[in-house]
């Protein structure tokens, strides 16, 4: 038949979803449905903060009974994708060592600093291409070192959060290319394990796997599985297991050359490139370059994002107001523009105990007036994400040597339309939103490559550009914005690298 279904978990910081996929090749077409979606929510015990893997390893069971339930008896394949660096410890038993540290978990305070004064900041980039993140999975290895060394003398095997619930799923131990990248040990040149910094960091090498390519198979559900829920077993396939490396695969670019942020808890901004780019320049502005499917490279910068309003939301749910996403958006809207900006990238809101607090204080230490209802509070956040968003687009385009027409955004942020207005204003280029599920459509256009269906990435994103909607937002009010950004400018100067 010319009807492909497929399954497809996507796992982002703030919640997961499962999604099937339909693909009619005739026609060229791809349909979605949503069939379980669940929220993720981290736990802190005493001081560590951890990712609940069980109730997450649960809801893919919830989300394979809800398939089944929905009436998809024909599910070809499944795929798990999920926020990146971090990662579960396996005994030699096989046994999950532990419950996976959050990587906002506060261990890695200050480690960056030491393993770079060890190493060299240089020697570190060109190595492994990738920005300094305080939580990447290297800082967290040598902050349990030192902390616990007793885990990692017992860990036999290191599995990244997607294969460690495939591995729940299929049994099978597998690392994935996409995911294993961003580790930052991973040699960006030769793409193994860079083994020279795991022996100077004294890191147990031994517990990675060599990596796979994405779109490899990877087993398929046990028995035991199939039998707890009463379903047949369906292969599982690795695909760019790093929830970024699948929303740029679903990015409805028709040209090679295109700019893109993948918006949701984080703000991923940059564009694609053949090869990784180690410049000077880009060691010096701290951006990255991610492995991506089928040997592309994303070179990005990470910007805190909409992180940002979920803490202030979730701060103000404690208090009782329970004000929705929508509400705050609305809430923000009527509010005078460009009375206060933050740099959303200072450390200090990676993780403060009282996101709306500490944003008035970065105001207050930058001598503002500072925002102080929730419309303003937000109003500020999104302003100065906007601005962010211009300041790390223009930077891209000086690393690549390129002019992007418009930015494409994908991820559950674009729900947000006064923030997609005022990124097109603060750009002063056109914004091509949509979709919305890009982690999760990218995924599933894996699994189809991987089985035959489709062709390769180009033909992937345009079967995506036919079959869901992109809304376009022109800049509007630019005199205005022109003058703001030199005030943003000044202010977030304050912070320091970034
Ligand atoms: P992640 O995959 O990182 O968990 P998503 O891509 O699902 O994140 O995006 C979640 C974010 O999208 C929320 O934090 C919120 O800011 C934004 N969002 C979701 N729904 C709406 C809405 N109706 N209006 C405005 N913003 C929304
Ligand atoms: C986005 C993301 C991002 C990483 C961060 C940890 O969900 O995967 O690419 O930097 O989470």
């Amino acid at each position: 038949s010319n009807f492909s279904s497929v399954l497809a978990f996507d796992l982002g910081a703030s919640s997961g979803r499962a999604i099937v996929g339909r693909l009619d090749s005739e026609a060229g077409w791809i349909t979605i449905e949503e069939v379980h979606r669940f929220s993720n929510d981290p736990v802190k015990v005493g001081d560590r903060l951890h990712w609940d893997i069980l109730r997450l390893f649960h809801e893919l069971k919830q989300g394979i009974l809800q398939t089944k339930h929905l009436g998809y008896t024909d599910i070809e394949s499944l795929a798990i994708d999920s926020w990146a660096v971090d990662f579960g410890l396996l005994a030699a038993s096989g046994e999950l060592l532990g419950n996976p540290y959050h990587y906002r978990d506060h261990q890695t305070d200050n480690v960056m600093d030491k393993v770079i004064t060890s190493i060299g900041r240089e020697k570190l980039y060109a190595t492994t291409g990738l920005q300094f993140l305080q939580f990447n999975s290297i800082f967290q290895l040598v902050a349990i070192q030192q902390r616990n060394p007793e885990l990692l003398k017992r860990a036999e095997t290191f599995l990244m959060i997607p294969d460690l619930l495939r591995y729940f799923l299929t049994g099978e131990k597998h690392s994935e290319f996409t995911n294993a990248s961003t580790t930052q040990l991973l040699n960006a040149t030769t793409k193994a394990w860079d083994t020279e910094l795991l022996e100077q960091l004294g890191l147990p090498g031994e517990i990675l796997l060599q990596p796979v390519a994405s779109g490899t198979r990877v087993g398929a559900l046990t028995p035991d599985i199939c039998e707890e829920l009463d379903v047949a077993s369906i292969p599982v396939i690795a695909v760019g297991e790093h929830d970024t490396a699948s929303a740029v695969v679903a990015v409805p670019a028709l040209d090679e050359d295109f700019a893109f942020l993948s918006c949701g808890t984080w703000s991923l901004l940059g564009t694609e490139t053949d090869a990784p780019v180690l410049s000077e320049q880009a060691q010096a502005w701290n951006f990255t370059n991610e492995g991506g499917v089928y040997g592309t490279n994303r070179l990005l910068k990470n910007i805190m994002g909409l992180w940002l309003i979920q803490e202030c939301k979730r701060t103000w749910d404690k208090e009782g107001k329970n004000i929705s996403f929508a509400e705050l958006v609305k809430l923000a809207e009527p509010v005078k523009p460009f009375q206060f900006f933050i740099d959303p990238d200072d450390d200090m809101f990676l993780n403060p105990a009282h996101m709306p607090k500490q944003i008035q204080q970065y105001c207050r230490d930058t001598n503002q007036i500072f925002p102080e209802t929730e419309g303003e509070i937000v109003r500020c956040i999104l302003e100065s994400l906007a601005m962010k968003y211009r300041y790390i687009f223009e930077r891209t385009e000086q690393l690549t040597g390129k002019s992007y027409q418009g930015l494409h955004i994908v991820g559950g942020g674009i729900q947000n339309e006064l923030l997609c207005q005022f990124t097109a204003s603060a750009i002063q280029r056109e914004v091509w939103a949509g979709p919305v599920e890009g982690s999760a459509l990218g995924n599933l256009v894996v699994q189809w490559i991987a089985l035959g269906y489709i062709a390769d990435l180009r033909e992937a994103r345009k079967l995506i550009r036919n079959s869901f909607p992109v809304k376009t937002y022109t800049p509007q009010g630019s005199a205005g914005w022109q003058e703001a950004y030199a005030r943003f400018e000044q202010v977030a100067s304050r912070s320091t690298v970034k």
